[in-house]
């Protein structure tokens, strides 16, 4: 498999035009350029409390970032803000979960959610997040019995989105934050 450097994945996606910067056309770039893992380690952060979230690049068109998740870990059931994301998953194995909201009613914070397709992601393998279908989960299986690092590809850029709780069926906005930027743990992060 050939693979390139962060920093050649990056230029590449600096220089999709505007026009072509879409769901179809990223995937593909994605897909046909697997990254070389040595060139993103220096972004990885682990914690046993959350899968971290790293920043590696951000313009105002795209952000770019290596999710730590260690064994067990899963993200929160959420939506990405009506923005387009791809990701691929270098090290390790993660299972995708996508539900549909069967029944919402905003005014009270209210959606029922029903379970849909799963998708297992590993080996460099490319996966765009549909915006028809956007609320997901990403689970690092007790398992796959092994550490994570995926890709993440926003565009635009988002800080907040929606998370969805299957026990109460109620959603609300919530923030997101970095645990590093450019390799540099955040202030005020404890892993
Ligand atoms: N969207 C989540 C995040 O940025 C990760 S789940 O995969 O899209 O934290
Ligand atoms: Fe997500």
């Amino acid at each position: 498999m050939k693979t390139v450097k962060i920093e050649n994945l990056i230029e590449g996606l600096r220089e999709i035009s505007d026009a072509d910067f879409t769901c179809d056309d990223v995937y593909q770039f994605l897909a046909d350029n697997p990254v070389e893992v040595d060139t993103i380690s220096k972004y990885f952060h682990w914690s046993e409390k959350f899968y971290t979230r790293n920043l590696i690049y951000k313009d105002a068109r795209f952000e770019l970032m290596a999710l730590c998740w260690d064994k067990g870990q899963v993200s929160r059931i959420h939506n990405h803000a009506d923005q387009m994301c791809w990701m691929t998953v270098p090290v390790g194995k993660l299972r995708g979960q996508n539900f549909q909201a069967v029944e919402t009613d905003e005014s009270k914070g209210f959606c029922m959610l029903q379970e849909k397709e799963q998708f297992d992601l590993s080996d460099c393998l490319a996966a765009k997040v549909e915006l028809e279908e956007p609320i997901h989960q990403i689970l690092n299986l007790p398992e796959f019995n092994r550490r994570a690092v995926s890709l993440h590809i926003y565009s635009k850029p988002f800080d907040k989105c929606l998370s969805y709780c299957r026990e109460t069926n109620k959603f609300a906005e919530v923030p997101l934050f970095y645990t590093s930027i450019g390799g540099k743990l955040c202030k005020n992060v404890e892993l």
